[in-house]
C-alpha cells in the first residue's frame, strides 16, 4: 500500500512542481548550485555558474548562456527567465557564463570580438568567441556530473552574437544553438543602420565603453552612466538638437570611453567592423540553429534575419530555423498576457505560446528526445492579419513583386510607373529636423516604441513626400524583403534618406479597447518598417563619395523584412524624408569627411528631388 501513496504522492508533485511557477524558490527546491573558474586555451579563466538538477539519477544536457551582462545576476537561484521557465521545469544544466574581460571573468573586453577563422585547438594567440565557447563545452562535458554529453547555447543581444559566435569551428557535444535579437555586424546592427549613427544610442555606450579593474559582481561604470542619467532629458529631440553636432557628445559625455572612439575613429565601414562581422564565417556548421527575432526590434533586426539567411545560404544541408514574431526587442522570453506593442494589440499570451511550443520543443527535440517533432523551418507572424504562418523557407518563394509608383498628388500606385519627368521636392533643414516618434520622448537607453507609430505626425510636413495608394479592395499580404530604388538629385554634397512602409488604417476604423482615448485609430498611418541609408555610402559603406550637386543619382536602399497583411479597406502609404531624429543622426549635408567630427557650421540646409523613375519593390506579395 506505501508504494500506492508513494506513487500518488509523486505524479502529485509532479504536477505541483509542473504547476508551480518558476521563482528562486522552486529553483532552489530543484537544483544545487555551484560556479567554477574555467580555463581557456591561453590560461585566462571565465566565471562560470552551474545549477545542476538534484535528482541524480538521471543525466541531463546542458543549456550554456554567454553573455557581457553579468552571469552573477542569475546567482541565488535566479534565472530570471532565462532560460524559459519550461525549459527550467524539463530539468537541463542550467550554465551562466561571464565572456572574457566582464564581470567576475578574467581578460580583456573586445567589442564583437572578431572571428579569428581556421581555429585549432592548440593556438593559444588564435582567441575569440569560438575558441573561448569550444574549451568551455569541452570543459563542462568532461567535468559536470550527470551531463548527457549534448549541449546548447541561447542567447539574446548581445549574448545572441556569443551564441552565433560559437558556431564557427563548434565543439561536437554543441548539438544547439538559439542566437536570440543576435548583433551580427555593428555597422548595420544597434549603433549603425547603413552608415547613419543611432544617436538615440548614446546613452548606452558606457555600458561597454570602460575595461574594469578587477573581478567585480557588479557593474563598474555606472558613474559614467550617471553624466546623461543623472539628469534625465524628459524630451530628447530638445536635449541632442540643444546639445549640436556628435563631437559635442565626445567633448561632454564620452571623451574617456574606448568604444564611442572606436565608433568616432571608424565612420565607415573598414576592415575595424568587417572584420567584427560574423556572417561570413558560418560555414561547415553542424549544430542545428534557431534563430529568434521581433519585427518590431529597434535594436537587432539586421543579425536575426542575415544569421538565418546567411546559414540558409552556406549550409544548405542545415538543420536552420528562424522564428520571427510580434516582438521588441527580448519580449519572447518575457510574458506580459495581452501582448500589444506601443498602441497596437497582437494577440494573449504570445511570448508563452513561443516558449511552450517553439523553443521548448526546439530544445527538446535536439538535446533529448530526437522522437519529439521537429519544427517548421520559418515559423512567422503575420503582423497584419495578426497570426503566426509557417513556411518551408524564408522569404518564401512563389511569391510576386509588389512594385510601387509616385505619381502626382501624393498618389501612390502599384504595378504602374509614373511620367519619368515627374520630380518631387523638399528642403531638409537639419535645424529644423523630422521628429522619428510622434509623441515627445525623454532620452533612451535604445529606441524601442516607434516602430508601430503613428506616421501622421510626419504627414503633415512639408520636408516629408508621403504617398498613398487607393483604399485596397482585398488584403494584400507582403512576405520578405523590401528595397527601394531611389533616383535623387541635391542642392547639397550628402543627404540621408529615409524610406517608411505604412499600413494606413480606415478612416471609421475603432479605436482600441486598451489604448488611451487621445489614440484615434481611424486613419492610423502604422508603421511598418523603416530604413535609413545615408547617402555617402549609396556605392560603397567602406568608401563613401559626396554627390554632385544637382545631379540626379540612384540610390538603392534595402529594408529589412515584414510579414504583413495590408488588409481590405486599408491603404498602403510610403514616406520618404532626409531626416529621423533624434533616432539618426543629422546628416550636415554638406559633405564633411567625418561627420563625428563636423563643426555646427558645416549643416547646411538642401532642396532634395526625388525623380518619378525611382520605386518601392515589396517582395513577394503571398497568393
Ligand atoms: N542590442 C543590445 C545593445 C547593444 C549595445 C548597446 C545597447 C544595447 C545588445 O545587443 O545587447
Amino acid at each position: 500500500m506505501v508504494k500506492y501513496y508513494l506513487i500518488i504522492f509523486l505524479s502529485l508533485n509532479t504536477l505541483f512542481l509542473k504547476a508551480q511557477t518558476v521563482d528562486a524558490n522552486y529553483v532552489r527546491q530543484q537544483y544545487s548550485k555551484k560556479s567554477y573558474n574555467i580555463p581557456m586555451r591561453d590560461g585566462i579563466k571565465l566565471y562560470t555558474l552551474v545549477y545542476t538538477p538534484k535528482d541524480t539519477s538521471k543525466t541531463y544536457p546542458i543549456l550554456l548562456n554567454r553573455s557581457c551582462y553579468n552571469a552573477s545576476s542569475h546567482d541565488n537561484f535566479k534565472t530570471n527567465g532565462q532560460p524559459s521557465d519550461f525549459l527550467v521545469k524539463d530539468q537541463y544544466i542550467l550554465v551562466y557564463q561571464d565572456v572574457r574581460g566582464r564581470y567576475m571573468s578574467e581578460g580583456k573586453f573586445t567589442t564583437l570580438t572578431p572571428n579569428i577563422p581556421g581555429n585549432n585547438l592548440k593556438d593559444t594567440d588564435a582567441i575569440d568567441e569560438s575558441s573561448d565557447t569550444f574549451d568551455t563545452v569541452d570543459w563542462l562535458i568532461n567535468n559536470l556530473p550527470n551531463n548527457n554529453k549534448k549541449l546548447g547555447i541561447f542567447g539574446i543581444s548581445y549574448p545572441g552574437f556569443y551564441t552565433a559566435a560559437a558556431l564557427p569551428n563548434a565543439h561536437p557535444a554543441l548539438k544547439a544553438a538559439s542566437p536570440q535579437a543576435p548583433i551580427s555586424d555593428f555597422f548595420f546592427d544597434d549603433f549603425i543602420h547603413n552608415g547613419a549613427y543611432l544617436l538615440s544610442y548614446t546613452a548606452a555606450f558606457p555600458v561597454f565603453g570602460y575595461q574594469k579593474s578587477g573581478l567585480t559582481k557588479k557593474p563598474w561604470y555606472i558613474k559614467k552612466l550617471n553624466r546623461f542619467w543623472s539628469r534625465p532629458a524628459k524630451d530628447a529631440y530638445k536635449f541632442y538638437l540643444d546639445l549640436g553636432p556628435l563631437k559635442n557628445i565626445t567633448k561632454k559625455y564620452h571623451y574617456d570611453n574606448f568604444f564611442w572612439n572606436e565608433m568616432i575613429n571608424h565612420p565607415n565601414y573598414d576592415s575595424f567592423w568587417q572584420k567584427r562581422n560574423i556572417l561570413p564565417h558560418l560555414k561547415n556548421i553542424n549544430t542545428a540553429v534557431m534563430t529568434v527575432g521581433g519585427w518590431y526590434d529597434a535594436e537587432d533586426l539586421y543579425g536575426p534575419l542575415n544569421i538565418y539567411k546567411t546559414i540558409e545560404e552556406n549550409n544548405p544541408k542545415a538543420q536552420n530555423t528562424i522564428v520571427m514574431g510580434p516582438w521588441a526587442h527580448g519580449d519572447w522570453a518575457r510574458e506580459k498576457g495581452k501582448h500589444v506593442h506601443n498602441h497596437i494589440y497582437y494577440g494573449d499570451s504570445i511570448s508563452t505560446f513561443y516558449q511552450k511550443r517553439v523553443e521548448r520543443q526546439f530544445f527538446a527535440h535536439h538535446l533529448k528526445d530526437k522522437d519529439i517533432k521537429p519544427l517548421p523551418e520559418a515559423y512567422m507572424y503575420d503582423t497584419g492579419a495578426k497570426q503566426w504562418e509557417t513556411f518551408d523557407v524564408w522569404p518564401p518563394k512563389n511569391t510576386t513583386k509588389v512594385k510601387l509608383y509616385f505619381h502626382k498628388k501624393g498618389t501612390l500606385v502599384i504595378n504602374k510607373p509614373t511620367a519619368e519627368n515627374q520630380v518631387f521636392e523638399y528642403i531638409s533643414d537639419p535645424a529644423n529636423p523630422v521628429p522619428y516618434r510622434s509623441e515627445t520622448e525623454g532620452l533612451t537607453f535604445t529606441p524601442r516604441k516607434y516602430m508601430t507609430d503613428d506616421q501622421r505626425h510626419a504627414s503633415k510636413r512639408k520636408d516629408v513626400l508621403t504617398f498613398s495608394s487607393e483604399v485596397l479592395n482585398n488584403p494584400l499580404t507582403i512576405a520578405g524583403e523590401i528595397k527601394a530604388y531611389l533616383k535623387v538629385a541635391m542642392t547639397g554634397t550628402d543627404a540621408d534618406f529615409v524610406v517608411k512602409i505604412i499600413d494606413q488604417y480606415p478612416e471609421d476604423h475603432v479605436n482600441y479597447a486598451h489604448n488611451s482615448e487621445n489614440i484615434q485609430m481611424g486613419g492610423y498611418q502604422q508603421l511598418v518598417r523603416a530604413e535609413v541609408i545615408r547617402g555617402r555610402f549609396r556605392e560603397s559603406f567602406e568608401f563613401p563619395k559626396p554627390f554632385k550637386p544637382n545631379q540626379k543619382t540612384a540610390i538603392n536602399l534595402k529594408l529589412q523584412d515584414i510579414l504583413h497583411t495590408f488588409k481590405k479597406g486599408h491603404r498602403i502609404v510610403i514616406q520618404l524624408q532626409s531626416s529621423w531624429f533624434p533616432y539618426i543622426d543629422r546628416n550636415p549635408q554638406n559633405y564633411v569627411s567625418n561627420i563625428f567630427e563636423a563643426e555646427a557650421s558645416d549643416f547646411t540646409k538642401s532642396t532634395i528631388s526625388i525623380y518619378g523613375d525611382s520605386m518601392i519593390e515589396l517582395g513577394g506579395q503571398v497568393q
